[in-house]
């Protein structure tokens, strides 16, 4: 009995025409199939589709008819040629002050930094005995021995000319590199066109020498002058071969 009713129930909700009795089995058979429902009402409008491209031009219109609107710009010309220059217009106001320099922190750095490398070279030729600082004035050789129009033009290229010394202390400074060098050396004068009188580079007359006992001796024969080891002076023909000093 309990499997008639379990059997029941399930036959129920699988099928709805299900035929049992009262006894130990059921038995169902499958129903009519029911009739199609009626169409449903019509759904609502779509949304609006994607606008389609331009339609061609229409035909031409008749004569007489009004102008159409303006067209669109063109493109932009060629820049036309530059105009005549202009008067000078008045200076312009001030500028706001500045910052004193001591102010100014990234200056200060690189004034310190560039301090710094220039210490580190003079160091360097120092040491070499290629430089001799005398004040303002920094003597230097390229160690070359070579004729004096060459190291005029030697010392030019580097931004400098024929070492001269214009007092004692110069002089002993160049006397020290033609001692390191043992080669004497010419000095940046020259003999002009009297015997004896002996010029700078820019003109002007010697107003310091060094002569050894008895020179200058060459009665315009000797137009350049070279200076010995000790740091006396001799006049020289100019096409010897001697150090190469400049100043800067
Ligand atoms: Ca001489």
């Amino acid at each position: 009995m309990l499997l008639c009713t379990v059997t029941l129930s399930f036959l129920l909700l699988a099928v709805p025409s299900v035929m049992c009795d009262d006894k130990d089995s059921c038995s169902a058979s499958p129903g009519i199939p029911g009739t199609p429902g009626t169409h449903g009402q019509p759904g609502r409008d779509g949304r609006d589709g994607v606008k389609g491209d331009p339609g061609p031009p229409g035909p031409m219109g008749p004569p007489g008819g009004m102008p159409g609107l303006p067209g669109r710009d063109g493109l932009v010309g060629a820049p036309g040629c530059p105009g005549e220059r202009g008067e000078k217009g008045e200076p312009g106001a001030m500028g706001p002050p500045g910052f004193p320099a001591y102010m100014d922190e990234e200056l200060q750095s690189t004034l310190y930094i560039m301090r710094q490398h220039i210490m580190q070279t003079r160091g360097v030729l120092a040491l070499q005995g290629s430089m001799v600082e005398v004040g303002d004035k920094i003597f230097s050789t390229s160690g070359q021995s070579v004729i004096f129009e060459a190291i005029e033009e030697l010392c030019a290229k580097a931004g400098g000319r024929v070492a001269v010394p214009r007092n004692s202390d110069e002089n002993q400074a160049i006397a020290k590199i033609v001692t390191k060098y043992n080669v004497y050396a010419y000095l940046g004068v020259k003999e002009g066109s009297n015997p004896g009188e002996f010029f700078y580079s820019d003109g002007t007359h010697v107003n310091y020498t060094n002569w050894y006992p008895g020179e200058p001796r060459g009665r315009g024969k000797e137009k350049c002058v070279e200076m010995y080891k000790d740091g006396q002076w001799n006049d020289k023909s100019c096409g010897q071969y001697r150090l190469a000093i400049c100043e800067f």
